[in-house]
């Protein structure tokens, strides 16, 4: 298969009118790897420093990350990926979308059409675990052909700034709603990395300054649909996002029982998450439709039935306390 990703050819067009990539083969059979595990798309970038350190240490010193100190504690790291993996020369970038880890895994919980709400990728295997294992097949792929390389998989923890990096890597461009804005598959994907001590051209990728057309371009133009649709007004015109609005701040990174009463009053039955700013976004297509557990079961359930229910899911992460303080907020 001569291009087996939806942008490989125009990618390798737009290469080819400035200079034409030497070995564009490992890549190639990269992306098909990457294919045929389910991935939407795999980029790649040089290791560097961050470029827009100053703007995350501008938004954490004015306040956005609410109580999530541990962004806090990772910033510096955050100013170079050498801190993640000593001597990185190279970073794949991963691309899950939301459609394909729905269509790969089955929510854990029955249809139902009341109760609170939970974002669809809550009741599923979780993403990070998805992503980094379809991530290490590559990797054993590349440590097979490259014995002395040194790699590093990673998926949403580790201090780099995630949605740089894929931009970087030609996967996308940021949107209002603040998330990486894919060609294809929209906001609604998750982003896993690979970081290597290998080269680009070891890895027979085209310099990341060739990107593809689409992803140079803003994604949004004249489009506020997911300000307007945010219901607390969480999403900032400079396309930042102050957590102490968001919602999903609240049901689940905050680790408190204290909200405000104007963002509970803002819930709108989000039990879990909430994905508004995504919904509407037109590049989403149609996504699908919240899971639904009644309050009345999450407040009846044992540590066990939890266990046993959402054991490998995102809301395993959250726990039973935490799920049970989000279906008071509800009432
Ligand atoms: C903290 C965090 C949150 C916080 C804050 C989110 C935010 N927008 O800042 C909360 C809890 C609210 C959150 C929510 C969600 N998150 Co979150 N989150 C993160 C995390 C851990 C750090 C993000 C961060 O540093 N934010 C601070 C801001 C300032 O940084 P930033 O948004 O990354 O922006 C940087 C770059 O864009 C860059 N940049 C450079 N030049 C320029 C130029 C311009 C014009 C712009 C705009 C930016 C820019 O500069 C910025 C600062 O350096 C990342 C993983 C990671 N390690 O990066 C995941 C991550 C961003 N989240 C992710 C997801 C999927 C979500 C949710 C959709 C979860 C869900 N399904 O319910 C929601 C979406 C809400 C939203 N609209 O963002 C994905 C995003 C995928 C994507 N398409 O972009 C990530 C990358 C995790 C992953 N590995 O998949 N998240
Ligand atoms: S996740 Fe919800 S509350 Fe947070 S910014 Fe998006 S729409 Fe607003
Ligand atoms: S909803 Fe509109 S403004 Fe918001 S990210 Fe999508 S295209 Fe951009």
């Amino acid at each position: 298969m001569l291009f087996p990703f939806p942008f490989a050819g125009a990618r390798e067009k737009s290469a080819g009118q400035t200079r034409k990539p030497r070995n564009m083969s490992l890549l190639q059979e990269l992306r098909a790897s990457a294919q045929k595990l389910g991935l939407t798309d795999l980029g790649a970038a040089a290791a560097g420093p961050a470029q827009g350190y100053e703007r995350f240490r501008a938004w954490l010193d004015e306040g956005n990350a609410a109580r999530m100190t541990y962004l806090e504690r990772g910033a510096e790291a955050r100013r170079h990926p050498e801190s993640v993996l000593p001597r990185v020369r190279s970073l794949l970038v991963g691309v899950l979308s939301l459609k394909t880890l729905i269509d790969e895994n089955p929510s854990v919980l029955p249809p139902c059409s009341s109760g609170g709400a939970i974002v669809p990728y809550a009741v599923r295997r979780d993403y990070h675990a998805v992503l980094k294992e379809k991530l290490h097949t590559l990797r054993a792929h590349l440590a097979e052909r490259f014995p002395d390389g040194r790699f590093r998989v990673c998926v949403d923890s580790a201090p780099l700034l995630e949605k740089e990096w894929a931009h970087r890597s030609g996967l996308g461009s940021y949107g209002r709603n603040t998330l990486l804005i894919h060609p294809t598959a929209g906001p609604a994907v998750f982003l896993g990395f690979l970081l290597t001590t290998l080269s680009l051209e070891e890895l027979g990728c085209a310099p990341n300054d060739e990107r593809r057309p689409s992803v140079l371009t803003d994604p949004c133009g004249g489009c506020r649909r997911c300000l307007d649709a945010c219901p607390t007004g969480a999403l900032r015109e400079n396309r930042t996002l102050d957590a102490r609005r968001c919602l999903n701040y609240w049901n689940i990174e905050h680790p408190g029982d204290d909200i405000p009463e104007d963002i509970r009053a803002r819930l709108g039955g989000c039990l879990f998450g909430c994905d508004r700013c995504q919904r509407v976004c037109p590049h989403s297509g149609t996504l699908a439709p919240p899971a639904r557990v009644p309050l009345e079961t999450v407040d009846k359930m044992t540590p066990e039935e939890f266990q046993t229910l959402f054991d490998g899911t995102p809301l395993a992460r959250l726990g039973l306390e935490r799920l049970q303080r989000n279906a008071r907020w509800l009432r």
